[in-house]
């Protein structure tokens, strides 16, 4: 493949046009792969050669649709009955293939049955929760940076971006401290399983009976302590809005997603203060901007690249047609640097009017922990913004690999204390 790919005769593109013959636009068909390494080293360019291709192209190689322009990915998150999770939404279309866990309640489901689970969820996530542990999370995050800024030198991805996450979010939980060590190895999984059949995903799947094995154990409800997130969850079992059966997979959910996501939007926003000291130097004069620096740095790097729907009926977007069972690509990334929507995009800016981004998606599906996300996010940065000078990148940048999911592996950084 070439770095950039190429756009081909679309009459290549299996079922891209109508089947009515009708005046549809042709869709492009390219031959690029989202979900090869040399594609996730710099995925900007081909973003670009996505979005320029027209608002919807066809990728040859996964037989698939996709959009990168913001319009489009935004038009598709917020059209749930057309553009269906209940099929899944990650390339294996449910429909047609065995899932590789049972589905999710609320990620994999549509309305009716996603309005149930979703409202549990909400509750359980709630500004109201956020309150309650706010005080707890600012705590751990100034305890963290004091540690480490003692140590001058570490790994933020490993040090700061992983440890801060599992020192708050397995609390609050309500997880047992023994097999933690379990949760990022299964969120890899989860993530990489979203994507095609390459090697990330079959390596994950290979290995994965441990982590499952954990996971299903903690979601039982003796094994969720007072208080916490997954005894909330459990309660409503109590109050009739969900059943016995259902408190665990939706336990399960917030093991899935609440980690691994969090770590690589803080490893997005410390690699882009650590990139551009000036973004870092106007958070130290103000730390108020903290939770919006933090915003934009999961705009600007999208933790969470790519999500897929799937088609529930014959639909036109944009006037080109797609049939019904086919699968689209929503592509976040490209979409969050779409410069039909943002100006200069490319810049990471602390005071950017960051609403609208869809790095947390948008529409029914929204992330339900975005709150939990966002506290932690500004509890670090503020944290960081008070009592550290400067952050120097001090050693090889490492990037880590996943289907989905955007970030790095090392980030060897120096901080200054203020
Ligand atoms: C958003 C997301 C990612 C991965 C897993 C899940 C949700 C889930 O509900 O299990």
């Amino acid at each position: 493949m070439t770095t950039t790919g190429t756009v081909h005769s679309a009459t290549e593109a299996a079922g891209a046009q109508g089947v009515n013959g009708g005046a549809h636009l042709r869709i492009p068909g390219l031959d690029v792969d989202p979900f090869a390494i040399s594609f996730f080293e710099d995925p900007h360019p081909t973003h670009e050669v996505l979005r320029e291709a027209g608002p919807v192209v066809h990728l040859d190689k996964w037989n698939v649709y996709a959009v990168a322009r913001y319009a489009e990915v935004h038009a598709v998150l917020n059209d749930p009955q057309t553009f269906c999770s209940s099929r899944g939404v990650g390339l294996s279309d449910f429909a047609k293939e065995k899932p590789w866990r049972p589905p999710s309640l609320i990620l994999e489901a549509d309305p009716p049955a996603h309005t149930r689970t979703r409202a549990v969820l909400n509750k359980v996530l709630s500004p109201a929760v956020m309150k309650q542990i706010r005080d707890r999370f600012a705590a751990a995050a100034e305890a963290k940076v004091d540690e480490l800024l003692a140590k001058g030198s570490f790994d933020a991805v490993t040090d700061l971006a992983e440890a801060y996450p599992l020192s708050v979010f397995p609390d609050a939980v309500g997880l047992k401290q023994e097999g933690r060590e379990h949760l990022l190895p299964y969120a890899g999984l989860v993530f990489n399983a979203f994507g095609p059949p390459n090697e990330l995903r079959q390596n994950a799947i290979e290995r994965s009976a441990p982590h499952q094995a954990y996971v299903q154990e903690q979601c039982q409800r003796d094994n969720l302590a007072p208080g916490g997130f997954g005894a909330c969850i459990h309660a409503r079992v109590d109050s009739g809005d969900i059943t016995a059966a259902e408190a665990p997979m939706l336990v399960r959910s917030l093991l899935s997603a609440g980690i691994d996501t969090t770590v690589n939007g803080l490893g997005a926003a410390i690699y882009c203060l650590a990139r551009y000291p000036e973004e870092f130097a106007r958070l130290r004069s103000d730390p108020s901007l903290a939770r919006n620096a933090f915003e934009e740095a999961v705009r600007y790097e999208s933790p969470v690249q790519t999500f897929f729907r799937t088609t529930t009926k014959d639909v036109e977007i944009s006037g080109y047609h797609v049939g019904e069972g086919e699968k689209i690509l929503m592509f976040l990334g490209a979409a969050n640097r779409d410069p039909r929507r943002w100006v200069d995009p490319e810049r990471y800016d602390i005071t950017r009017k960051t609403s609208g981004h869809v790095g947390f998606g948008s529409g029914i599906h929204m992330c339900v922990g975005q709150l939990v996300a966002r506290l932690e996010g500004e509890v670090m940065l503020a944290a960081l913004s008070r009592k550290v000078a400067s952050i120097q990148i001090t050693g090889e940048v490492k990037r880590r690999f996943n289907n989905t999911l955007r970030g790095l592996d090392s980030l060897p950084i120096t901080l200054t204390p203020a």
